[in-house]
């Protein structure tokens, strides 16, 4: 059986190279909860090494959409490095394996963070900031598909996200009741609600929280959340275009080159 840092240098090699490998649990069913976020984490650690830094965290599987996409109804959470946020609104096909774009809110903070089961007033009163988002994903494996622990292991499949110029207020609407209609080449695929993300996005930080205290973990100034998408992810190939329409809200675009 291979060790932990075998399967880290698997996924960074599948990542590098842009070709999918075995999901971990094929020939380890065995793969623990733990293990699978030690995984993680140490395959962070060693991008950071490689001279990027460590600014949030995403949540995955926070809608019942995505889901039933993915056939994996646990929440998970993900590490955020700085060359992963987007400056410009392209990504390139041909750096990816099978990239997937979807719609998503983000939080920044600006108080840490942590506890078990915090109400949402006292998460909202650590929250700077709320900007709408979109992320790439890509998983490692082949065809897109996992258990639980091989997705926690591969950063939630984490690669790419776009956050909005406009930081809003948290009191600039219900974030449960927005709105974002998803485009793909122009043409209506998706619509979803801040509701689809467990009732409200906040819950999303709330899960995080849970998550992080099993490790004595929080939130820091600082770092930004994802809060897990609101439909369907959309599959996406050269020269394809995808743009989530928030409303009033504001609306965000990817190319793909
Ligand atoms: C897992 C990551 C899920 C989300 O927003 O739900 C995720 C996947 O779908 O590959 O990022
Ligand atoms: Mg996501």
């Amino acid at each position: 059986m291979s060790t932990i840092y075998e399967y880290v240098e698997r996924i960074a090699t599948a990542q590098s190279e842009k070709k999918a490998i075995e999901k971990i649990t094929i020939s380890n069913p065995a793969l623990t909860f733990e293990e699978a976020y030690e995984i993680q984490r140490l395959s962070i650690e060693k991008s950071i090494s490689a001279s990027n830094s460590f600014i949030g965290w995403k949540m995955g599987l926070t809608s019942k959409a995505k889901q039933l996409q993915v056939g994996v109804d646990s929440t998970i959470y993900g590490r955020l490095t700085n060359n992963m946020l987007m400056n410009h609104n392209e990504i390139t096909a041909a750096d990816h394996i099978h990239p997937r774009i979807e719609p998503e809110v983000a939080f920044t903070f600006k108080k840490p963070i942590a506890g078990e089961n915090l109400m949402p007033y006292e998460v909202w009163s650590a929250v700077e900031y709320v900007y709408l988002a979109l992320e790439v994903i890509d998983s490692r494996y082949e065809n897109f598909s996992f258990s639980l622990m091989d997705v926690i292991a591969d950063n939630a499949s984490s690669t790419k996200f776009l956050l909005g110029s406009q930081p809003y207020a948290p009191t600039t609407t219900d974030w449960a009741q927005i709105k974002v209609n998803v485009y793909y080449n122009n043409e209506l695929k998706y619509e979803g609600t801040g509701a689809a993300i467990l009732e409200h996005p906040i819950n999303s930080v709330i899960e995080l929280l849970n998550l992080l205290s099993k490790e004595g973990r929080g939130i820091q100034p600082g770092e930004l959340v994802l809060a897990g998408a609101m439909t369907d992810a959309v599959a996406v190939k050269s020269g394809d275009t995808v743009t989530a329409d928030y409303g009033v809200l504001g609306s965000l675009t990817i190319n793909v080159k």
